[in-house]
């Protein structure tokens, strides 16, 4: 088996609570059907049970679609699911240990939320970095201090790995964000919860698109 390969174009990251009204496993169907590149499974609360359960119907709605399944923080869970990939905070076990225990051939993703982090990501561990947060955002309310496309740029050039930058980010700030060095935006509550998730994940790649176009 080989490491699967990845776009970090959009970078669904789901949240429960957000997605109560159809769901995190509707809400990623419609945003990959819309264009969505990357889902992850962020559940804080859940505990691996739900987990498990969560992300194995996850896995069934995205077979096929190209879209990779990433979880947060649970590596237990990761590996019972069969995810792709596996994505940890600072806070979290440190990526030798993550990459130990997922094993050579799932995709491993690092917050950084600092330029001395993220030079830090080892290439030959890290896949790629979250970088950022770019704005302060109500969707995580512990977040570390907003860095603007400023210190995203920093933050991103002194990384070795492909980067995708998080925190309030909108479609109007994908251009920004792509400008900053980063291959793609990861969101929350830019789509868990729209009225039409596949919509927004539609119009959040069509920006990813053209900026790369013009790049
Ligand atoms: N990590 C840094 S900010 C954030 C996470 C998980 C939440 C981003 O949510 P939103 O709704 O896209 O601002
Ligand atoms: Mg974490």
């Amino acid at each position: 088996m080989m490491r699967p390969t990845f776009d970090l174009a959009v970078y669904l990251v789901l949240d429960p609570g957000l997605c109560a009204g159809i769901g995190m496993v509707e809400t990623a169907r419609r945003a990959v059907a819309g264009g969505a590149t990357m889902v992850q499974l962020r559940d804080k609360d859940g505990g691996t049970a739900r987990m498990i359960e969560t992300g194995r119907a996850l896995k069934t709605a995205l077979a096929g679609t190209g879209a990779r399944l990433i979880v947060n923080d649970d590596v237990a869970a990761a590996v019972e699911i069969g995810a792709d990939g596996i994505h940890i905070g600072q806070g979290d076990m440190k990526a030798t240990e993550a990459r130990r225990l997922i094993g050579p051939d799932a995709i491993l993703g690092l917050t950084v939320e600092t330029p001395e982090l993220a030079a830090q990501a080892d290439p030959m561990l890290v896949d790629y970095i979250g970088a950022g947060p770019v704005f302060a955002t109500p969707t995580k309310l512990d977040h570390k201090t907003p860095v603007g496309f400023d210190g995203l740029a920093t933050q991103i050039a002194a990384s070795p790995v492909p980067a995708v930058a998080i925190g309030g980010l909108k479609a109007p700030h994908v251009a920004a964000a792509l400008a900053a060095g980063a291959l793609g935006v990861a969101v929350v509550s830019a789509i868990c919860g729209q009225p039409d998730p596949e919509q927004a994940a539609r119009i959040l790649r069509q920006e990813v698109n053209a900026c790369r176009r013009m790049s």
